[in-house]
């Protein structure tokens, strides 16, 4: 099991993973062995990047704990049940799932399948990105700052242009690619309901993709921008002040991507993020990205051992832009064409965001993998139920989104089609 944020704190596999049905018991109850670590240092706090200084530290938490923890999770099951596990699975979300993909990229002999939430497989690039996006936020004293107020009215009217496109008004997006076509009447809307020219370049700027002027590891050169017009509430981005005077009142991504840029690309506890330009550390962030980054869009040695694949994104994620898991979707696509999905599949949820949203998803995936792993057949026709209330939805892989039928329960996945954009 994967851990999240900067890691520091022990994944004892104990627990359910996230996405699990609600009352489902743990998968160790369910006769799996989990294991998981710390990922090799004690966390100090929340957002608490200066581990990092210690290059074996880092170097643990880019993905040697991962192996490490393996090798020593087998000798252990060894020696208890004297037999070797049928198959092994990585389970994670965001930065478990950027685990989950050094796993299956580097030691693809060691995993039989793995279930990937929301992954930070851009690490590195959404640092800068979240440099960029804050430097344009508290320009100019922050004339552009959304506050929550009116953060909630960005929500507001999106959901206002958006929300029945789909056939149902269940404050969900589920048709984005229709919305997406939106955007500049969104817009217009906003300036209309008196946000400033300012706010509107923010709003923008946090929904735009970022280009890069050099190559980061496996060939990137961009990194997608959020989907705060398609539905994401992105209000813990914007911090409590327009001009912060402490860490604390800085967004979350705001403090994600300082102590990245500080202790794992610049490596250098006084840099000053706030007048960071990516170009005068080309080095350090290639070296990095290299490092952190599991962005290879080539998973041909897992796939030819039988490795399978759910990778799943919430259309509303509020900290990992699912536009980054379209990427390296759409990636893998243009190398195995219609033959991705024999090993890999990709699902896109409407309403759901980074664990937690309009829709909390649940689904059975460990078992849906399990099966799939060991039958051959692929997991087809899932539905998933919102943790918090009643309602079910189709699960359509992408690029596929359910609408609704137009008759029946708007609360029952039986009532909508998958269909495509
Ligand atoms: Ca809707």
């Amino acid at each position: 099991m994967g851990g999240g944020g900067f890691n520091g704190v022990l994944v004892t596999g104990l627990e359910n993973n996230r996405y699990d049905p609600k009352d489902s018991p743990t998968p160790l109850a369910r006769g799996f062995v989990t294991l998981g670590s710390d990922s090799g240092h004690a966390a100090k706090g929340n957002w608490d990047g200066s581990f990092a200084m210690n290059d074996e530290a880092l170097a643990n938490f880019a993905g040697d704990q991962i192996k490490k923890t393996h090798d020593t999770a087998l000798a252990i099951i060894n020696a208890y049940y004297h037999t070797q596990p049928e198959q092994m699975y990585f389970s994670g979300g965001s930065e478990g799932g950027r685990e989950g993909l050094v796993a299956i990229q580097k030691w693809p002999n060691d995993y039989d399948g793995a279930v990937i939430f929301y992954p930070v497989y851009n690490w590195i690039a959404k640092a800068i990105q979240d440099n960029r996006n804050t430097q344009a936020l508290l320009k100019n004293n922050g004339e552009g700052w959304i506050s929550p107020e009116e953060n909630s009215r960005v929500n507001e009217i999106v959901l206002q242009a958006c929300d029945s496109l789909d056939g149902a008004e269940d404050r969900m997006i589920s048709n984005t690619e229709g919305c997406a076509d939106k955007s500049d009447q969104i817009l217009q809307d906003l300036a209309q309901a008196g946000f400033s020219k300012a706010q509107l370049e923010v709003i923008k700027t946090f929904n735009s993709p970022m280009e890069f002027s050099f190559k980061l590891a496996n060939n990137v050169t961009s990194i997608a921008g959020y989907s705060q017009l398609e539905g994401a509430d992105i209000g813990s981005q914007f911090g409590t002040s327009p001009a912060p005077s402490s860490f604390s009142e800085h967004g979350a991504m705001a403090q994600f991507s300082d102590q990245v840029l500080r202790y794992m690309v610049a490596k250098d506890a006084n840099l000053d993020a706030m007048s960071f330009n990516p170009n005068e550390w080309k080095k350090e962030i290639q070296t990095a990205s290299k490092l952190l980054e599991p962005s290879k869009p080539n998973l041909s040695a897992f796939k030819a051992l039988g490795g399978k694949v759910p990778l799943v994104h919430g259309t509303t994620d509020q900290i990992v832009t699912p536009y980054g898991s379209i990427d390296y979707y759409k990636q893998l696509e243009k190398k195995y064409g219609n033959k991705l999905d024999d090993f890999l599949q990709f699902y896109l949820i409407p309403g759901y965001g980074h664990g937690y949203g309009e829709f909390n998803m649940t689904a059975d995936l460990l078992s849906e993998l399990d099966s799939w792993v060991s039958t051959g057949e692929a997991p087809v026709n899932l539905v998933t139920a919102d943790k918090e209330s009643e309602r079910t939805r189709p699960m359509c892989e992408f690029p596929s989104w359910p609408q609704y039928d137009g008759t029946g329960d708007t609360h029952s996945a039986e009532n909508y089609s998958c269909v495509q954009p």
